[in-house]
């Protein structure tokens, strides 16, 4: 049996499963956990996100001077709604990425699906004001800095949609081998420039030492190969020990659409931009 799949850009209100392992009102290792006005705030942007409906305009916080702290604390950039603007404007500009507000981690399913619409579910909220330069789960801080910025990007854009069509209906193992490749790629992912190996996964775009860490020749490089990234075993406690280099956006994309297209599925899926639906054939 095929598992539901989101078929039009509005059924993306359906698809939010929340995961609480990394929750501050369930994860006592949280920075946030023994923080009542922490967790109170955390309810109210998770409300926010919660009662959003596809096509609304995006719910706004007001970032106290705390949050801003943090932030820039994180980040060395001052968020603000001029940081969402980039994506609100910048975003649709160029690739046609859109922003949807999620209240924390989502299941990977349901995550990755929205990517088909190129709707990128984004965190609002900051995190804990004692951890500035880590947080468990993504929070704005990681968003802006990590993820807006590459999905302005015209390949990086369809690399992400492409591997968010791959998902639509597939198998619980194929969910994982896929959120593996994102891990990978999206999050970790390096990639040569003119010769140079860079950064492009957002999370290491949004963690300085991390990103330090990444390029300093002490972990294990790997030849980006979907078949072979998609089973390494990943962890997200601390830097990964292992990262998979590509040889370009473009070379990625192709090895991807090639590994995607090796999936077992009783259809096929098409994406029509003028409908925001899929033409499932
Ligand atoms: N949910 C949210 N809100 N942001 C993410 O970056 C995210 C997620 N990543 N759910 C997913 C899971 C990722 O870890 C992969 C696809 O499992
Ligand atoms: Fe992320």
């Amino acid at each position: 049996k095929v598992p539901w799949f989101p078929r039009k850009i509005r059924d993306l209100d359906k698809c939010n499963l929340l995961i609480t392992k990394y929750d501050p009102d369930m994860d006592q290792d949280h920075p946030g956990f023994s923080d009542p006005e922490y967790r109170k705030r955390r309810r109210f942007i998770a409300e926010l996100a919660a009662n959003y409906k596809q096509g609304e305009p995006l719910p706004r916080v007001e970032y106290t001077p705390e949050e801003v702290a943090t932030c820039i604390h994180a980040t060395g950039e001052y968020v603000s709604d001029s940081g969402t603007l980039l994506c609100v404007l910048v975003c649709p500009e160029k690739t046609g990425f859109q922003l949807r507000p999620v209240a924390g981690l989502l299941s990977a399913r349901d995550f990755l699906a929205s990517l088909a619409f190129r709707v990128f579910q984004c965190t609002q909220y900051i995190r804990h004001a004692s951890a500035p330069m880590h947080s468990p789960e993504p929070d704005c801080c990681h968003e802006l800095l990590g993820h807006i910025p590459m999905l302005a990007d015209k390949e990086f854009a369809q690399f992400s949609q492409e591997i968010g069509l791959a998902t639509l209906g597939a198998s619980d193992e194929d969910i994982e081998r896929l959120s593996t490749l994102y891990w990978f790629t999206v999050e970790f992912g390096l990639c040569k420039q003119n010769g140079t190996v860079k950064a492009y996964g957002a999370g290491l775009l949004s963690s300085y030492g991390e990103l330090i860490y990444a390029l300093s020749n002490e972990p294990e490089y790997k030849p980006f190969n979907p078949e072979e990234t998609a089973i390494q075993p990943y962890q997200d406690q601390t830097f990964q020990p292992v990262y998979f280099v590509s040889e370009s956006f473009e070379d990625a994309k192709i090895k991807m659409r090639r590994y995607s297209s090796s999936i077992q599925r009783p259809f096929s899926v098409r994406y029509d931009p003028f409908t925001c639906s899929l033409e499932v054939l």
